[in-house]
């Protein structure tokens, strides 16, 4: 059965920070520090999901997916990320795992989709091995719970985003500035998943994927330096973490000045243990080019001549393809399914005549990006999911409310949702299925 969802991630549409035991991430100090988001904008309410979900499931049944991609947030299993297990925060997930089931929507659960809680940030995040132990208790936890319900699980979301945004440039929380001396922030998160996995599997999970957000790189020229330039991004942004998960074994990295002096004998054989599946997010390709100044070993030189999203972002549909049967090419035999654990575009808000939001740049959007998802099925690659990020409109990191990704609009701060142009339109291609496998569901 081809999986078609809709994907969120719990800081991002929860709220009820203080609710039912929930101890503090790293998101709630970061947003609750000036100048860290735009417009002062916290994800302490945000979409009220925590307390709207059977609304959420009543728009997703509507929808007509059959699958769900959420995240578990460990600050309400594990409050100070080690020590006791706080049940009423597994409550929540435990609620929404049965109402999904009930509904025939699988769902799939991320354990970690960057709210850390702030007690090991404390202690150094990512940055610090201990932390690595601490997630595979946690991970532990939340499978003696739910293992036997939630037949897809995915360890980690966006590694790479996670290492960049929140330890090189502080972008995101915990808001750190290392640049290049966050790679141990890379290895953790790896390791972690090393051990989750393990930890799942001893529990019956029945698949286990990691998320990475990979972009095919286009070199900006056939000049030698710009080849060279586009190669060490792919080893950052995407070997990095595809390699060692497929491989178990870390590209080359000499053209970083960079040292990978944490990891220890034995890691790599956690970290490459094998998955049953391979989680990509896509969101567009990148150019790059030689440097121009000191520092990094490439430029990015922006992708022109394509529409762009709210945020920018050039629509690429093709570039789905080219990633999808670029991984099938690199990794051969070593590639498990892909499953595309999300995919979307922000849009402005644009609500029309009578409460009604016609969004028509999401709905190209998405008929382009599947029809990219049978082009690579076509071509020989086992796709085997496609999630829509996302579900609602939603707090959208360092840009607050402002970038809106919904399929269906919440009004904020109320809450209310209406669904776009684009759900009924989803509705209707799900049920039209994918070219090459009977119709959905
Ligand atoms: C994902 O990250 C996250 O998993 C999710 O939480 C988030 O809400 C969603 O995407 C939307 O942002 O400057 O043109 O080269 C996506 C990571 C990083 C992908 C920035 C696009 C830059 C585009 N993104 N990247 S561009």
């Amino acid at each position: 059965m081809f999986l078609w969802g809709t994907a969120t991630a719990s800081y991002q549409i929860e709220g009820a920070v203080a609710e039912d035991g929930r101890g503090t991430s790293i998101w709630d100090t970061f947003t609750h520090e000036p100048g860290r988001v735009r417009d002062g904008d916290t994800g302490d309410v945000a979409c009220d999901h925590y307390h709207r979900w059977p609304e959420d499931i009543a728009l997703m049944s509507g929808l007509g997916v059959n699958s769900y991609r959420f995240s578990i947030a460990w600050p309400r299993v594990q409050p100070d990320g080690k020590g006791a297990i706080n049940q009423a925060g597994l409550d929540f997930y435990d609620r929404l795992t049965d109402a999904l089931r009930e509904k025939d929507i699988v769902p799939a659960a991320t354990l970690f989709h960057w709210d850390l809680p702030q007690t090991l940030e404390d202690e150094g995040g990512w940055l610090n091995r201990d932390t690595v132990y601490r997630f595979a208790e946690y991970a532990a936890a939340v499978a003696d719970r739910l293992a036997d319900r939630i037949p897809l699980w995915i360890t980690l979301n966006e590694p790479f985003i996670h290492m960049v945004f929140g330890y090189a440039l502080g972008t995101h929380a915990p808001g750190r500035t290392l640049v290049l001396d966050s790679l141990p922030a890379a290895h953790h998160q790896l390791l972690g998943h090393g051990l989750a996995v393990r930890e799942l599997r001893a529990r019956g999970a029945e698949k286990v994927l990691i998320t990475n957000n990979c972009t095919p790189v286009w070199p900006a020229s056939s000049d030698p330096a710009d080849l060279a330039a586009a190669d060490a991004y792919d080893v950052l942004h995407n070997r990095l973490f595809n390699d060692p998960v497929l491989l178990g074994a870390y590209p080359d990295l000499s053209a970083y000045e960079v040292s990978l002096d944490c990891v220890r004998d034995g890691d790599l054989e956690l970290i490459g243990a094998p998955l049953d599946g391979l989680g990509i997010n896509y969101y567009n390709p990148t150019r790059i080019a030689a440097p121009t100044g000191e520092g990094l070993p490439f430029e990015d030189a922006g992708v022109t001549g394509y529409p762009t999203t709210a945020f920018g972002w050039p629509v690429v549909p093709d570039g789905l393809r080219e990633l999808l049967s670029g991984l099938k090419a690199r990794y051969g035999d070593a590639l498990p399914p892909v499953y595309v654990t999300e995919n979307g575009c922000s849009q402005p808000d644009e609500p029309g005549p009578g409460g009604t939001v016609d969004d028509q740049g999401r709905i190209a959007f998405l008929d382009g990006h599947i029809g990219a998802v049978e082009k690579a099925r076509a071509e020989g690659v086992d796709v085997r999911g496609y999630y829509v990020w996302s579900l609602l409109d939603n707090f959208e990191w360092a840009e607050g409310f402002s970038q809106r990704f919904g399929l269906v609009h919440v009004d904020f701060p109320t809450g209310t949702r209406t669904p776009k142009s684009s759900y009924h339109w989803l509705r209707d291609r799900i049920s039209r299925g994918l070219t090459g496998t009977p119709s959905q569901p």
